[in-house]
């Protein structure tokens, strides 16, 4: 299975990531990053035929797709039988890696080939909007049959998240930071337009099969969120919510084992036996940081579409 491999993409700055001619488009818009999948793979996964108890982790890029992939994890792997309740405290959860190569697939970046192989439910990731997540119509005794959750990081931590991540790849010079910003105040970067993304998204907010959770208040609360994440994903099949209920020591664990610092440090160990590259994807892990990169004008461009195109909880979050 295919994980995010670079290594055959020799860039030297951004112009020339953007002008790759070889990327791979999701409508006529979204361009996703160049070496990575071939169009046939993406439109093979735009067309996966989603099956009753998948799930969907979705984000725009650097939104904190991680974090909620590994809260994912262990909110549906720490609590099967007594014994590995019991256990949770020497549990070893798979590295960023190991999530991301076997246990959850993103669909968009490593294509659908044996998705079927994934552990049941299937969890799936994606960062595209959502008029193009592979979902269904149909419902069984009332119930979607899909469960998507998305989370939203403010736009100008985003850009800065997204910029570095790009450096740590391609070693892109820093004055190419203005040109990535540029990029992202049209929409015309990697994986296309955030407030598209978003507005997609936040439209269907009132679906009882969306989740939309925000970075910030994850990190204010993160034990509220991993109750709020277990009673979403939570059904007849399943009983998440009423197990972490009774066991608040489980609570307690998640939220320590996927804290940053945490996640940070099983990543780098697990970079020493191989997969090298991503030694700083766990760069920050904070809100804010934005301000000390971005020039008031980028700052006032991107608070500029936050308040002409989404709406006022937006605009109390993330520019007042
Ligand atoms: S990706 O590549 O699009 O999937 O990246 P994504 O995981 O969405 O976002 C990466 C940013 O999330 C930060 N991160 C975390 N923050 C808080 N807590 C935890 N556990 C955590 N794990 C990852 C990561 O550091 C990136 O943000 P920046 O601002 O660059 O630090």
């Amino acid at each position: 299975m295919a994980t995010f491999d670079f290594s055959k993409l020799a860039v030297k700055s951004y112009n020339e990531l953007i002008d790759n001619r070889g990327a791979a488009m999701v409508g006529d818009r979204i361009k996703l990053p160049p070496g990575i999948v071939t169009q046939e793979q993406v439109d093979e996964a735009l067309l996966l035929s989603v099956n009753h108890g998948d799930i969907f982790v979705t984000s725009y890029p650097k939104s904190g797709t991680t974090w909620l992939q590994a809260v994912v994890w262990w909110i549906m792997n720490v609590q099967k039988t007594d014994a590995e309740r019991e256990s949770i405290q020497s549990m070893s959860p798979p590295t960023m890696n190991e999530l991301k190569r076997l246990h959850h697939r993103f669909i968009d970046l490593n294509g659908v080939a044996n998705v079927d192989k994934l552990p049941i439910p299937r969890v799936l990731v994606s960062h595209l909007p959502y008029e193009f997540v592979p979902k269904v119509s149909t419902t069984e005794n009332g119930h979607f049959v899909v469960k998507y959750i998305h989370i939203i990081r403010d736009p100008k931590d985003v850009v800065i998240s997204y910029f570095h991540f790009f450096q740590m790849l391609f070693k892109l010079p820093d004055h190419d930071l203005d040109l990535f910003v540029d990029h992202f105040i049209r929409g015309s970067g990697i994986y296309g337009d955030y407030f598209d993304c978003i507005k997609s998204w936040w439209n269907r907010k009132d679906d009882s099969n969306v989740l939309i959770l925000f970075y910030e208040e994850m990190l204010v609360e993160p034990e509220k969120h991993v109750m709020k994440i277990a009673s979403f994903l939570s059904d007849e099949s399943t009983n998440y919510d009423e197990v972490l209920k009774s066991n608040p020591k489980i609570v307690e664990r998640i939220v320590g084992a996927t804290s940053f610092n945490s996640m940070k440090e099983s990543h780098l160990k697990g970079l020493n036996q191989g997969n090298r590259g991503f030694e700083k994807f766990f760069r920050k892990g904070i809100k804010g940081d934005w301000k000390h990169f971005l020039k008031q004008s980028q700052v006032d461009a991107i608070n500029d579409r936050i308040k002409n195109e989404l709406d006022e909880s937006f605009v109390d979050m993330y520019v007042k």
